[in-house]
């Protein structure tokens, strides 16, 4: 590309090559502009970009089956069995339309202007941006029964379009190779990019999504495809939880401002599980879409409870609150030009959509309700118990406050407090055990760490009630001592502390503790988590000494290293080795805590992210209900889970 744009020789063609490499180069100069990050997640983020091209396609009624498969050197393949990217040559462009979409940014527009395509947030940013972040990129296509190939290697052309021969049916093949030299990870998580496939998979009705992991010599494949679309999905999130009604509530509406698809069911457990997508991205913090289904929740089961005479002389209506106590809800909607805000960037802030939302759930529900006499009768009876323990509650917590339990004023006795008292700068250590609480406030640095020590088996959550969890003495310290209350009460400004340190035993006890604590900030205190405030503690496994000199391992194959180390490969035969293995926090001395586990100069912290809120929600719902089996799988794999929060 010699010549400048000045260059009287400059024809089309040429201006428009240039500007595609200027394109390209910005995403590779600035990849997070476009991905997010250039970790895992940015990483996992290529796949979702290819396949949301098929999605689409799949969307506009073309497209069946869409596969993903991860082969062994940790590139991916999506294919799709769509009408193919098309390959005539563009009048203007002069490229064929496939070249276009691999190295235009934001092709995809230009031509093709059906449908829902999503603007706004990481997605929908387009294939070019994969092929200008990958070291090859190879792109079939299967249409006007011929087979096309061309390849890329950074984004730019390795090979023209070239027509391979003759070929059946039609559909879209890309394959890519992530650049190691702009992603920090590239080693993909199957169980990340599964599960967000399964969403997709409930997301689109019908729509087949497999997934090929050949990375292991058994390679191991699952296959999503759900007839039953969201109702179907509802019945998943719902797991073990025993349902209210036997029947999914379902329905779809089509509105001018959006299409609305919505599925729901009640069980007996106290918890709400509402999750909300906008043109197949989660919208973890809601916005009008999600406004309009409380409001006509709680007034069309108010309507009928009335109409139909279930109140009794005492009752005075039912809260929003008491309308989704124990309600499995999924709701999604398709917008043409989602307007998405929030910190996240998954906050619907199309108002016109809270309108259409009302309306449609006021008249099907209404509908559904007057249909199903039974379930409807059911589900105003649970709703009527929520309300009136959440009335006995509320009478509970006013007399709590008054004897200012509850906020502030006074400190729970087992809190070892900081002196600092700005919350940016303090942290609270949640410690399991009286033994190694008492470690942790001797190794800490008082001045900006506290300690609360905690007993054993903090209550379930997800099983209590309000009442219940309010009643408990270790939850009781732990709300008090972080200051912001709970629920419609929390108020994150009260803080007391803006890191919150989970520091629980290596072992089975310990995760189980660590999960009973993630499930009560996630159900109480959603925003710490969204906030970015809750941590995870990593202590070490082993501590290797060789005389005087200590050196500690976090896995076993840390400490195979260290030890390979210190005999010159001899192995652990060698003399003078003292390996000891850490069963609990207890066993370390204050100094030892403090080196490895609390000093922010040493330590390593794992954030508990909220990013795939509906992922979080099923596995906590799934698994802390009242089957006992998923659970004590589920802690055995718990490890493995917490390091996932991080993707
Ligand atoms: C633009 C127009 C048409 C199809 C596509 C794009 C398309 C893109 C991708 C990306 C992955 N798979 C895809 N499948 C289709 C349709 C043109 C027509 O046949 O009318």
């Amino acid at each position: 590309m010699a010549e400048q744009p000045s260059d009287p020789n400059m024809n089309d063609y040429n201006a428009g090559q240039i500007q595609v490499l200027k394109g390209l180069e910005a995403v590779r100069k600035r990849p997070g502009m476009y991905i997010g990050s250039t970790s895992a997640r940015g990483l996992h983020h290529l796949v979702y970009e290819v396949v949301d091209n098929s999605i689409d396609e799949a969307m506009a009624g073309h497209c069946t089956q869409v596969d993903v498969t991860v082969h062994a050197d940790n590139s991916v393949t999506v294919v799709d069995d769509g009408r193919g990217i098309p390959v005539d040559v563009h009048p203007v462009e002069k490229l064929p339309g496939v070249e276009l979409a691999m190295t235009v940014l934001h092709a995809g527009g230009k031509f093709d202007k059906s449908s829902y395509k999503v603007s706004g947030g990481l997605h929908g940013v387009g294939v070019s941006v994969v092929n200008a972040l990958s070291s090859f990129l190879e792109v079939e296509v299967h249409r006007n029964g011929r087979h096309y190939h061309q390849s890329y290697e950074k984004g730019i052309k390795t090979k023209e379009l070239e027509d391979l021969g003759p070929a059946e049916g039609t559909g879209t093949r890309v394959h890519f190779v992530p650049d190691g030299e702009i992603f920090t990870e590239t080693v993909f998580n199957f169980d990340t990019l599964s599960s967000r496939l399964r969403e997709l998979a409930f997301l689109n009705r019908g729509l087949q999504i497999t997934i090929r992991d050949e990375r292991s010599d058994e390679p191991e494949e699952e296959s999503f495809r759900y007839e039953g679309g969201l109702a179907e999905y509802v019945i998943y999130l719902r797991g073990a939880r025993q349902s209210v009604h036997d029947d999914v509530i379902y329905f779809e509406a089509d509105r001018p401002e959006a299409e609305i698809e919505l599925a729901m069911q009640y069980d007996t457990g106290f918890s709400e599980n509402t999750h909300t997508f906008v043109n197949n991205i989660s919208t973890h913090e809601g916005g009008a879409h999600l406004t309009g289904l409380k409001a006509a929740l709680t007034r069309t089961i108010n309507d009928y409870a009335r109409r139909n005479k279930l109140f009794k002389k005492s009752d005075d209506g039912l809260s929003g609150d008491d309308v989704r106590e124990g309600l499995t809800c999924v709701l999604s909607v398709r917008v043409m030009e989602p307007q998405f805000e929030g910190q996240t960037k998954t906050k619907l802030g199309n108002s016109e959509v809270r309108g259409a939302v009302e309306t449609a759930v006021n008249e099907h529900l209404a509908i559904w309700l007057d249909e199903n006499p039974k379930a409807a009768k059911a589900i105003i009876e649970k709703s009527l118990q929520a309300a009136r323990a959440r009335d006995a509650a509320r009478r509970a917590r006013d007399l709590a406050r008054k004897k200012n339990a509850l906020e502030g004023g006074v400190l729970p006795g087992k809190l070892a407090d900081c002196s600092l008292s700005d919350a940016s700068l303090t942290e609270i250590y949640i410690v399991e055990g009286d033994s190694a609480g008492g470690s942790a406030k001797q190794g800490r640095d008082r001045s900006f760490q506290a300690i609360l020590p905690i007993k054993g088996k903090i209550l379930n959550v997800e099983r209590a009630r309000i009442d219940k969890i309010l009643a408990n003495v270790e939850i009781r310290a732990m709300i008090t001592a972080l200051g912001t209350g709970i629920r419609e009460d929390f108020d994150i400004e009260k803080a007391r502390y803006h890191k919150v340190i989970i520091m629980t035993d290596a072992d089975v006890d310990g995760a189980h503790i660590r999960t009973l604590l993630l499930t009560f900030f996630f159900r109480q205190m959603r925003e710490l988590i969204e906030a970015g405030y809750i941590y995870i503690a990593q202590p070490p496994l082993y501590r290797v000494a060789k005389g005087k000199q200590e050196t500690y391992a976090f896995s076993e194959s840390e400490r195979e290293q260290i030890v390979k180390r210190l005999t010159n490969g001899k192995g652990e035969e060698a003399r003078g080795l003292n390996i000891q293995r850490y069963k609990g926090l207890g066993e370390m001395n204050p100094d030892q805590l403090w080196n490895t586990t609390m000093d922010p100069d040493g330590r390593t912290l794992l954030q508990v992210t909220m990013e795939s809120a509906a992922e979080a929600d099923s596995i906590f719902s799934r698994l802390m209900g009242d089957e006992v089996e998923p659970r004590r799988a589920f802690i055995e794999k718990n490890a493995r889970y917490v390091r996932n929060l991080d993707i």
